[in-house]
């Protein structure tokens, strides 16, 4: 800002820098209450912040910006994300608006506690819950289409979700959502109801049937993701702020239980994500801000220390057995550091996970509870949005990276990269279904982020990119329950769903849509279709 003032001055017609030490002098008084007022911090964060991560700091879009969130982020590192931006997220770089003065007091202005932080606990939760007085849990009507072929559409633009008719692609319903829908929607079992949740921690419940809101509550005051139990019984929020796992009665969505995520050392932890692992009847979570991985038992008689688990040592076992058995009991695997994204292998046996700066994923046996494998995956994987398929006769999975053009392979009997597969650009999703012999991949970032990848599962050869419109953002893929159809997202405002056959790579139809981010089909969600992350 001074050097600006300076470029202004210099430009006062008949004022020459050095033309004597009056003008000098007059220059110095001019500038010295400016360079000794400190720049308006909270100013500038309502000018630049607020939008995305709300008036209070306590998120929207964006996550919370207070020292709790901020917490792994030491030294220059917050200042270093205003100036250039957050690889791989919305975050842009504001080092050509901003001086470093300016960057400098807002990267302390957001490292500052705030005066209070609502209590958000079961009273405050249980208060934002609101049932739709419209809702009549009617049976099932007569359906003019399959409501196990349903996909719904995420329209981030303008915060609502497309009811889709997977076999005609007619739009059956279009309703609104909370603020920045984030993450898969979860469905109960049967396909019927799916929960919505918003980066604010809203939480919505939808009848698919009969195409009505059922209500909406604020688990959370910022969310990362749902998982909903085996059961379909309970939903589990996984919380950044405060730091705690809300669990839902998925039937009224009234809350169980709000369970503080703190560390066996004590520390206070944000929660990375939340899985359910149906085979194990437990929800999976990671810790974001300590080395520990959670498995709590969705039914009393099973999770982490029914008869199937074995420990790997007589102590741990001792202390599983020692462990409060029943509905929630908890189970800590101690790991070597915290985990920011992770995947399993089906049946939930292994779990591969790693922190974003870090060059190395880990395997961790879910069973013993202990590390087996470490593997080779520079370059941010994106292990959340990995996928599994079988390659001769073995399982194999594959994930993308945030910050390079490139897809690892994994033998999961091994536990190596076999394969890298060179990219036009880093991707965010990969998705496939067991009826196709490709896996599609976007290239999210970058000048190519216009093309999505189709991949041989079994040669690992590109066989086609597809760029449908030149310059705009190109992402995120989902097929039809019979897997003849992908659904991909032309990811701007006024952008669309373009369907195409998955054998021929045509393009059968295009859905004019608001911003389409993620697709989810109700059968291949349910089912835990082959293609798909989580
Ligand atoms: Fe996501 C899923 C984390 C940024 C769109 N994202 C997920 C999941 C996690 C996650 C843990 C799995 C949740 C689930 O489905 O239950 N996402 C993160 C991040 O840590 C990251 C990199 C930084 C952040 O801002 O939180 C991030 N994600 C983004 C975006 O910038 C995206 C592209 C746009 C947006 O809407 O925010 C984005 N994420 C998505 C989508 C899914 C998702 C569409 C669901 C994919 C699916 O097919 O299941």
């Amino acid at each position: 800002m001074i050097r600006h003032m300076i470029s202004q001055i210099e430009r006062i017609p008949g004022k020459v820098a050095g033309s004597g030490a009056g003008w000098l002098a007059s220059v110095l008084v001019l500038l010295a209450p400016v360079a000794l007022a400190a720049p308006d911090a909270s100013g500038l964060y309502g000018q630049y912040c607020a939008a995305c991560h709300g008036e209070s700091r306590l998120g929207g879009s964006g996550p919370a910006l207070i020292p709790q969130t901020l917490r792994r982020m030491r030294g220059p590192k917050v200042a270093a994300v205003i100036r250039d931006g957050r690889p791989a997220t919305q975050m842009p770089g504001y080092g050509d608006v901003l001086d470093a003065g300016e960057i400098a007091a807002l990267a302390d202005y957001v490292k500052t506690p705030l005066a209070e932080i609502p209590e958000w606990g079961v009273d405050e939760i249980a208060a934002t819950r609101r049932m739709n007085p419209d809702y009549t849990p009617i049976a099932a009507p007569g359906f003019t289409y399959d409501p196990m072929n349903v996909t719904l559409v995420v329209e981030t633009g303008d915060h609502h979700v497309s009811v889709l008719d997977g076999d005609t692609f007619r739009v059956l319903d279009r309703f609104p959502t909370p603020f920045a829908v984030h993450g898969g929607p979860k469905f109960t079992p049967d396909g019927r109801f799916v929960f919505i949740m918003s980066r604010d921690g809203w939480v919505q419940k939808y009848d698919i049937w009969t195409r009505r809101e059922v209500g909406r509550i604020r688990a959370g005051l910022n969310s990362r993701n749902i998982a909903i139990s085996h059961d379909g019984r309970y939903l589990a929020v996984a919380n950044y702020l405060p730091m705690t796992l809300t669990i839902l009665v998925a039937a009224d969505l009234s809350v169980v239980r709000v369970i503080p995520v703190v560390a066996r050392d004590g520390t206070e932890s944000r929660v990375s994500a939340v899985y359910q692992a149906p085979a194990r009847k437990s929800f999976i979570l990671a810790l974001k801000d300590a080395p520990e991985i959670w498995e709590i038992a969705t039914d009393p008689g099973a999770g982490p220390f029914h008869d199937g688990f074995v420990h790997s040592s007589e102590k741990g076992m001792k202390e599983a057995l020692a462990a409060q058995k029943g509905l929630f009991a908890r189970r800590r695997i101690l790991i070597d550091g915290p985990l920011d994204d992770f995947f399993f292998t089906p049946g939930h046996r292994f779990l591969i996970g790693a922190a974003r700066e870090s060059e190395e994923g880990v395997v961790i046996n879910l069973n013993v509870g202990r590390e087996v494998a470490r593997l080779p995956l520079a370059g941010m994987p994106h292990l959340g949005s990995g996928i599994s398929w079988m390659r001769d006769g073995r399982r194999v999975m594959a994930t993308p990276h945030l910050k390079e053009g490139k897809i690892s392979v994994i033998d999961t009997t091994t536990w190596q990269v076999t394969d890298v597969i060179e990219t036009a650009g880093p991707g965010f999703f990969l998705r496939s279904h067991e009826n196709t012999p490709y896996f599609w991949a976007d290239v999210f970032f970058g000048p190519n982020r216009d093309a999505i990848h189709v991949i041989d599962k079994q040669s690992l050869e590109i066989v086609k990119t597809l760029r449908p419109v030149p310059g705009a953002t190109f992402a995120h893929v989902e097929f039809t329950r019979d897997g003849r159809h992908a659904l991909t997202s032309l990811w701007e405002d006024e952008g669309a769903v373009i369907v195409y056959d998955a054998q021929t790579l045509e393009e059968v139809k295009r859905l004019p849509m608001r911003r389409p981010s993620g697709k989810y089909n109700v059968w291949n969600k349910i089912t835990f279709s082959e293609g798909t992350s989580h």
